[in-house]
């Protein structure tokens, strides 16, 4: 009998019109900045330094005294992430190391209280972002190397010294989370998602997701949830996200069900520098052609991408990271009809092309500068002309028999980074 009652209790999720408006906003974005920043960016060595150096809890505590980010301009960050076209941002308020980047009461683990900076990052980021028109999304971090409630341990953080097992308190843990989602989710007026991480640490752990999923609804039912558990959506989310990947393609190898592409909106994420957090030996910067690169597959995939920066302890991004964030903002004012807005997914992008799609016009992104004729395969739909962005140049192409179609690349039509290409659909 208590089963079926269980059974019952667990009505399908429905989303609000409040939220199936957000999802096609968030559907059409296409672009969001991801920031990773916390208490671990002191060490300049990525977000994972406390499981990766096995740090005690001890030693991790002196890092809340040294964040004193005195160059921090939440109005001059929201300008950048302005003028690189981005729709969105997604802030790391508590990552996995537990530590809050709000004036948090469920935590004295947080940014007012431990810190010399004492001001609430969360509200002046909030509020900086609101005021130039950019969509706010917080990233929560499921995963705790800190709390005793947690325990018993997941796949990580067994080095950490200075916890105690015998604590452990899984409704409590659970408990405390709602707390600190509500505060979230009260305190700044209205937010557009949370993105959830660290599932992955505890596969078999009972996170609640009903009673959390709906405490998120039912206080701001246009508030987007997504969770990188790597595996199918579950009930109550609303985005799908792919990490430093792209829809089912699964190159990371994350789990047996990242492959899986669902119906609901999609979401990309990967790094401008080779970490999330700031790490001072970074020597795996991109290009700009490598981020323009991943925004146009995203989008050729009918994905968003959600581009991480990773601030300075100090409060400032770095300069090639703003240098990125800038280039990709001029390059979308040119050519942001191609990316914004558009449908993808019809046909497979490659390393060599991505197509979108908006009313009759497909956009053709040529990725590879070498290429003088493209051969794309599983074409379903007819054209009536191609030509060059600006519609200037005719180009000569043919369609034939299985879906093939190929585009002559005239002699003096190139770009470095991508030649956007029009075709007309009959
Ligand atoms: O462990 C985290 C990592 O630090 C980072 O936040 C990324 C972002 O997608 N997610 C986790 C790794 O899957």
């Amino acid at each position: 009998l208590c089963s079926v009652f269980s059974l019952k209790a667990q009505s399908p999720y429905v989303p609000t019109a409040e939220n199936l408006e957000n999802r096609a906003w968030f559907d059409q974005a296409k672009l969001g900045v991801f920031i990773h920043w916390g208490v671990y960016s002191v060490m300049g060595d990525g977000e994972w330094v406390m499981n990766n150096q096995n740090m005690g809890l001890a030693e991790y505590a002196l890092l809340p005294k040294f964040f004193n980010p005195i160059d921090f301009d939440a109005k001059k960050w929201a300008s950048l992430f302005k003028s690189s076209g981005a729709q969105y941002i997604t802030f790391t308020t508590r990552h996995h190391d537990s530590f809050a980047m709000w004036d948090s009461k469920a935590s004295d683990y947080n940014v007012v209280q431990a810190t010399p900076f004492k001001k609430d990052i969360v509200k002046e980021l909030v509020e900086a972002c609101r005021a130039e028109g950019i969509k706010v999304m917080f990233y929560y971090s499921l995963l705790d190397w800190k709390r005793d409630d947690y325990l018993p341990y997941g796949r990580t953080g067994r080095g950490i010294a200075g916890r105690d097992e015998s604590k452990a308190d899984w409704g409590r843990y659970i408990q405390f989370m709602k707390d600190q989602l509500t505060e979230l989710l009260t305190n700044y007026g209205r937010i557009d998602g949370i993105w959830f991480d660290g599932d992955w640490d505890k596969p078999d752990a009972d996170w609640r997701y009903d009673e959390i999923y709906s405490l998120i609804h039912r206080l701001q039912p246009q508030c987007l949830i997504g969770n990188n558990h790597h595996l199918a959506p579950k009930e109550g989310e609303d985005f799908q996200m792919f990490e430093r990947d792209l829809p089912g393609e699964n190159v990371t190898g994350y789990g047996t069900d990242a492959a899986h592409v669902g119906g609901l909106p999609k979401e990309v994420c990967g790094t401008i520098a080779g970490s999330w957090g700031f790490d001072i030996k970074d020597r795996k910067q991109k290009s700009f052609k490598e981020v323009l690169s991943y925004l146009v597959k995203a989008a050729g995939y009918g994905s968003n991408l959600l581009l991480n920066v990773g601030p300075m302890p100090n409060g400032e991004i770095q300069d090639y990271q703003q240098d990125r964030l800038r280039q990709l903002g001029e390059w979308l004012k040119v050519y942001g009809e191609s990316i914004y807005g558009t449908e993808g997914g019809f046909v497979k992008p490659t390393d060599d092309y991505a197509l979108t799609k908006k009313g009759n016009t497909v956009y053709l992104h040529i990725l590879n500068k070498e290429m003088k004729t493209v051969i794309i395969p599983e074409v379903k739909f007819k054209i009536s002309s191609a030509t060059t962005f600006d519609g200037g140049k005719k180009l000569t192409y043919h369609q034939l028999e299985k879906d093939l179609l190929v585009v002559q690349i005239p002699e003096n039509v190139t770009d470095e980074n991508d030649l956007v290409l029009k075709l007309t659909v009959k």
